[in-house]
């Protein structure tokens, strides 16, 4: 998974990715301190893949993995080359999801470009640069598709149709998540990559000494927009995640934060993009997470594991994972009958740990 982040200058971004990644990106006090993009991947970290593998004796652990993608600030205007203008979200058209930072903490000593702090209007401004930056793209893919249509080629034609639609909408502020692509012409999409849309996740980055949540407008703007929101304390993260993780532990517990910034984010990712997770864990073999979309079926899920598994599918054996390590292994998973077989339209839960029986 690719995950770009935007926001104003100073918002938090790149402490943001730096307690993310522990990756030691520069943030500082000036507006447009990151110029160059700041790229780190991360494993997902999930609790039940170390019991799994540690109950049925499986080495390495192999997580799931998210890229983080850090990238300059937006201001008002960007599109028309103020600030550093907004070519590089090239950067961040191939990700599958954008945390949108919003600075919400009130530390006068922090600048803010605009001179005040407004949650509100900030996420207004990016969101409308981000329409920007697509319109320019359709438009310039529209002129190119023109052509196209124009000898008749039919997936030209309903393209170009899909194209005029979406930059009429563009120009009106409608997101091009409100475009689906027509059945005819279903590269359109990949084809444009509208960064409008992506699924967005609100991090609002509050004060250290507010209570850990987004403020209510940007809970109402995340509702309103089909997205969603969640608050971290982006300077503290960072300075704990430079710690040992017993210490951070201590520390946030001491501060009264349940949870890392990283789970923060992951977790509402998760919940945004509606991921669950399955494992694979052979005996004295590899562990594995792997993140699929909700709804996914056994075969589907088979090949996310190898080609070669999915087109010699047979059957699955399945155990949720809890059940599998009450069992405290397979062999007792077996005995207790927690361990079922299921075809290929099975639909995959959260937390299962399959095994595929598959003929090669
Ligand atoms: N008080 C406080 N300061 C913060 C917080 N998060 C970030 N800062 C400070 O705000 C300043 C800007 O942070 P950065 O992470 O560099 O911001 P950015 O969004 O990456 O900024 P650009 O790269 O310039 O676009 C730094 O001095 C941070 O220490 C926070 O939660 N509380
Ligand atoms: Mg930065």
């Amino acid at each position: 998974m690719k995950v770009g982040i935007v926001g104003m200058p100073n918002a938090g971004k790149s402490s943001l990715f730096n307690a993310l990644t522990k990756a030691g990106a520069e943030a500082a006090n000036y507006p447009f301190t990151t110029v160059e993009p700041n790229i780190a991947i991360v494993p997902v970290p999930d609790e039940r893949l170390d019991a799994v593998a540690a109950t049925v004796k499986a080495t390495p652990l192999v997580h799931e993995t998210i890229a983080f993608h850090d990238i300059a600030g937006l201001v008002r205007g960007a599109s028309e080359g103020e600030g550093l203008g907004n070519q590089f979200l090239a950067n961040i058209r191939e990700t599958d999801a954008i945390l949108h930072v919003v600075r919400a903490h009130g530390d006068g000593q922090v600048v803010h470009p605009e001179g005040s702090v407004d949650p509100a209007r900030d996420v207004e401004t990016i969101e409308t640069e981000l329409l920007y930056a697509d319109l320019e793209q359709a438009e310039r893919r529209l002129e190119r598709v023109a052509k196209q249509a124009k000898s008749g080629d039919k997936t030209a034609v309903a393209e170009h149709a899909w194209l005029v639609r979406l930059v009429e909408g563009l120009r009106q502020g409608t997101p091009a998540r409100a475009f689906p692509p027509p059945a005819d012409a279903r590269e359109a999409l990949q084809n444009l990559q509208p960064l409008t849309a992506k699924p967005v996740l609100f991090v609002a980055n509050v004060g250290e000494d507010g209570p850990l949540e987004p403020p209510a407008e940007i809970a109402a703007i995340a509702e309103r927009g089909g997205a969603k929101a969640v608050a971290v304390s982006a300077r503290i993260d960072a300075e704990l995640s430079e710690m040992d993780d017993g210490e951070a532990a201590a520390m946030r517990a001491e501060l009264g934060a349940a949870e890392s910034g990283l789970d923060t984010v992951v977790h509402g990712a998760f919940e945004l993009l509606d991921l669950i997770s399955f494992f694979t864990a052979g005996e004295a073999k590899e562990a594995r997470a792997h993140a699929i979309a909700r709804g996914t079926t056994a075969w589907e899920a088979a090949g996310k594991i190898h080609s070669d598994i999915q087109r010699g599918f047979v059957r699955a054996e399945v155990v949720g994972c809890d059940d599998l390590i009450a069992a405290g292994g397979y062999a007792g998973a077996r005995d207790r009958g927690s361990m079922r077989l299921e075809g290929r339209d099975y639909l995959m839960r959260d937390g299962d740990v399959i095994t595929i029986k598959f003929t090669p």
